[in-house]
């Protein structure tokens, strides 16, 4: 007799452009592996549910996602992303009105981005060829620049008299937990060190008070390395010296900044994974590819799903499925190593093309 197989409620929001086709080949993946645990001791399984929410249904509806949308979302084990952003709306509009909504709203307070270098991948930076590059980047993403303060006025000066003020919020409370988070993700791993991604000669309150955080969280893991480095040293670093890099973390905007060089250092954005986890697990958490949605390539089967796929691998390892995640971790190195690859990283391989191979290297 078979195990009834523990069935993951996830929501999927593709949202816009090539947001589409990664959650559906994502979503292919994913049930493919669930498809290959039947038979096993432990089963797993799928209840998808699609929400349509994005720049399409704002210019129906005036809006980014329901007005309950939250409400809808709530109850799921994990939520799974594709991409927001779209010419016809503003992006600020786009970003806030969907990805920011939810990760604020359900304190996704905790963004990793690993920075993973793949097989049969050409990555432009030089050391890539012999040396052991493999790091992450934990990005706070609740609060910092993204804090969402300010305000536009005086525009009745006329034209050419506008302000704007756009303020960044850090909190003890935010640093804190952030840091401590990075803490414990490089006690997992080879290297344990932390560095953190500061800019506190020019920034000198929040970053200092991010700087004094660091210090004092520091002391509590005197086991593990540690290193404060601007954010343009850090950026220099990240092409100059990666080999000593484990665990990066840094401000909303500067991770976000930073992850961003680092894909695409690894060869290509579309190879980027990450989770947006709340960590305490009162919301769900959200897993996504780093990438937009690249209209420029959108609904044409071009599109590189290894940074969705990657990203269903973290929601496996979030969902206590280490084993599952690895099994799709290594389809990804098959896939390629065997050069089935996407225009993004020197190929001319399909989106379809790539799933297919990622499906038969599940058992490899
Ligand atoms: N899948 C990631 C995504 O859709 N990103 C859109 C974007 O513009 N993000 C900017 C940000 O999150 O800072």
């Amino acid at each position: 007799m078979t195990a009834e197989p523990r069935t993951f409620r996830i929501a999927a929001i593709p949202a816009d452009g090539v947001g589409k086709e990664v959650v559906a080949a994502g979503r292919a993946v994913l049930d493919a592996l669930a498809d290959s645990s039947r038979n096993s001791e432990s089963p797993f399984a799928f209840a998808w549910e699609e929400f349509d929410w994005g720049c399409e249904f704002y210019e129906r509806t005036g809006r980014m996602m329901d007005e309950d949308g939250l409400e809808q979302l709530r109850d799921f084990d994990a939520i799974y992303f594709g991409a927001v952003g779209w010419p016809t709306v503003p992006d600020h509009i786009s970003l806030w009105g969907l990805r920011l909504k939810i990760c604020q709203s359900f304190d996704q307070w905790a963004n990793v981005r690993p920075v993973h270098f793949l097989p049969g991948v050409v990555s432009p930076l030089r050391k890539a060829d012999d040396t052991q590059l493999d790091w992450v980047v934990v990005r706070e993403n609740s609060e910092g620049e993204y804090a969402g303060l300010g305000g536009r006025n005086l525009g009745g000066r006329g034209p050419g008299g506008e302000v704007a003020v756009q303020s960044a919020l850090f909190t003890e409370v935010g640093c804190e937990r952030i840091m401590r988070f990075a803490f414990d993700l490089a006690r997992t791993r080879d290297r344990r060190k932390v560095s953190s991604v500061t800019k506190s000669n020019a920034q000198q309150y929040g970053m200092v008070l991010w700087d004094d955080v660091f210090k004092r969280v520091a002391a509590d893991y005197p086991d593990v390395e540690t290193e404060s480095v601007l954010v343009d040293a850090m950026s220099a670093k990240f092409v100059l010296k990666p080999e000593d890099l484990s665990v990066v973390v840094a401000s909303n905007l500067n991770a976000d900044i930073l992850s961003d060089l680092g894909s695409a250092l690894a060869g290509s954005l579309g190879l980027a994974a990450s989770a947006n986890l709340n960590p305490e697990r009162r919301f769900p958490s959200m897993f996504e590819p780093v990438h937009g949605s690249a209209p420029d390539i959108a609904g044409r089967g071009l599109a590189n799903p290894i940074g969705a796929v990657g990203s269903a691998a973290l929601m496996l390892e979030h969902f206590g499925l280490p084993d599952q995640a690895a099994r799709l971790d290594k389809a990804i190195e098959v896939t390629t190593s065997a050069g089935v690859l996407t225009r993004d990283v020197g190929g001319n391989a399909s989106t379809e093309d790539v799933v297919k191979s990622l499906i038969d290297a599940l058992d490899a």
